[in-house]
């Protein structure tokens, strides 16, 4: 399998997180999804991470690979109905990963904003921006979460490691004491280490 992809991406981390945590092996192309149209040959929306199963047919988007990656390797990031976790628990994992979703999908946008020359930049854009970041971090600082993660937990982790990596200067942590303390533990498994943008 091989899988498009990018160091920085946040999305593609999730995906590579759940994949180093099941042991299994994606042959990583990496791009730059941003100036690559020729991507758009596998995924029309011109977005990694992308999978490439082996009979050469392509999956989108993060979420879809993750569950694909979960359900061939015989994962539990993925609560099923009634079967494990109560019967909540799949709802409250997909809707955790949605709410990171959410934060890593305007925390980029920005950084695409952030990048246009500086007569070309959307103040506007960017103060939304921000203000959906912050409201996404406030949420999960009051967030409980499980001991086993699910993808909920990893995509939270991948959203916090990429404020990290791209908005050092934010201080996420501030005023976060929770969030910040749950993070240091997650943060320091294999499969976060292993994937850490450089
Ligand atoms: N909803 C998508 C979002 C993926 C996404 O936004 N990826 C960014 C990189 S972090 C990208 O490919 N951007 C290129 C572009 O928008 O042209 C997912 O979960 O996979």
């Amino acid at each position: 399998m091989k899988l498009y992809t990018n160091q920085a991406s946040p999305f593609a981390r999730k995906c590579r997180v759940v994949a180093h945590e099941l042991s299994l092996k994606l042959d990583e192309i990496e791009v730059l999804a941003r100036d690559d149209e020729a991507l758009r040959r596998f995924n029309p929306l011109k977005k990694i991470p992308i999978l490439i199963l082996d009979d050469g047919s392509a999956l989108f988007d993060s979420a879809v690979i993750a569950e694909y990656l979960n359900h061939i390797g015989g994962g539990k990031f993925f609560p099923g109905m009634n079967i494990w976790r109560g019967t909540n628990g799949r709802w409250k994992a997909l809707g955790l990963q949605a709410l990171a979703d959410g934060l890593m999908e305007a925390a980029v946008a920005c950084r695409y904003e952030l990048l246009n020359a500086e007569a070309q930049r959307n103040e506007d854009f960017i103060a939304r921006y921000m203000t959906t970041v912050t409201a996404a971090l406030d949420t999960l600082e009051r967030v409980k979460f499980t001991e086993v993660p699910t993808i909920g937990e990893i995509a939270s982790g991948c959203a916090l490691g990429y404020l990290d990596f791209r908005y050092d200067h934010l201080g996420w942590r501030n005023g976060r004491p929770r969030l910040a303390a749950w993070f240091e533990t997650f943060s320091q498994f294999p499969s976060m280490l292993a994937t850490k943008p450089a």
